[in-house]
């Protein structure tokens, strides 16, 4: 007994001396299937390195608000954190590939582009002293209003609600009336009118309860944008060698476990939002032609601007 008692509190110094705890901001609340995703994330490391590594979450912005997560890890107020990949785009067009509409539309396609652009944006953060863990998809982005939507001549004029410099172009083009708003405060801006209508993926709008301000959904599949897990480099070369081993797996394991659960989601929270009492709809030929049109117009332009970074993502995924 006295000998295993021993073990117990020397096993218990061992770990206290080397023990790091690592505070980690997200932009998603806790039912969103990215935050199910990287708390598993924190298990895995957790178990693996015997709680030598204890990554805590902080959901929802709690932390850090969504728009300061990055820098919050380049300057090391945080070891790690997530958020949309593509609200870089204003560092790099590289960044932003994923929410340029109807570039990626499917899983396999979102892969491919993944394989482009990992490469690519691993550079440029490196340039930041920043790491990328794993990235993981929100489901194909959908179309939720007030009543059917035919043509895009019925978005003119709507509040809509955006999430990214594509989207707020994407919405000007259409005639609508583009408002930058995190998912978060979502149903804060329906019910109190500063928006009526978004594009988002099925997942947001079950865990932001649609059915309570819009009454119909199209499946317009138009983009499959990411979320990004990135450590400050610097930190994580100060891991002892297993720890840092076990970090990189449990990343690896994470992306496709989130890859598969954004598949699992597509399907489920569809599902969920008609047993909630929204009318899901097929888009019509003409709205598809009409938002393609869009699609094309912003391609043209992000051509115009787009670095050479940015160009070669998009050149080795059409290729
Ligand atoms: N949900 C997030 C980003 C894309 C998505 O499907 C949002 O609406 O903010």
């Amino acid at each position: 007994m006295k000998h295993i008692l021993f073990g117990t509190a020397a096993l218990f110094c061992a770990t206290a001396a080397t023990a790091q705890d690592w505070d980690m901001p997200t932009p998603y609340g806790d039912s969103t299937f990215h935050t199910q995703n990287i708390a598993q994330f924190a298990d895995d490391v957790r178990t693996a390195t015997d709680g030598a590594l204890n990554i805590t979450l902080h959901s929802a912005g709690s932390l850090f608000p969504h728009a300061e997560i990055k820098g919050a890890i380049r300057n090391r107020s945080v070891p790690l954190g997530e958020f949309f990949l593509s609200r870089l785009s204003n560092e790099d067009l590289a960044f932003g590939v994923d929410s340029q509409p109807f570039v990626a539309t499917s899983y396999e396609d979102a892969a491919r582009l993944w394989a482009a652009q990992k490469p690519v944006i691993t550079e440029l953060l490196a340039e930041q002293g920043l790491m990328p863990l794993f990235s993981v998809p929100w489901p194909a982005q959908g179309l939720y209003t007030n009543g059917e939507i035919a043509t895009v001549d019925d978005l003119n004029g709507l509040r809509f609600r955006a999430y990214n410099a594509a989207l707020e172009e994407f919405a000007t083009l259409a005639g609508a009336a583009p408002v930058q708003i995190e998912a978060s405060n979502i149903p804060q801006a329906f019910a109190t009118g500063q928006v009526e209508a978004m594009i988002t993926s099925p997942s947001t709008g079950v865990n932001s309860t649609a059915w309570d301000f819009v009454t119909h959904y199209a499946p317009i599949n138009a983009w499959v944008p990411k979320n990004i897990v990135v450590v400050n480099q610097r930190v994580f070369d100060r891991l002892d060698a297993d720890t840092q081993t076990a970090v990189l797996a449990a990343a690896e394991v994470a992306e496709a476990r989130g890859w598969d659960m954004s598949v699992a989601e597509a399907e489920s929270m569809t599902a969920a939002l008609a047993e909630n009492g929204i009318t899901v709809y097929e888009p019509s030929e003409t709205l598809i032609d009409g938002l393609q049109g869009i699609g094309a117009t912003m391609l043209e332009t992000w051509e115009s601007s787009a670095s050479d970074s940015a160009r070669k993502v998009l050149e080795v995924y059409n290729n």
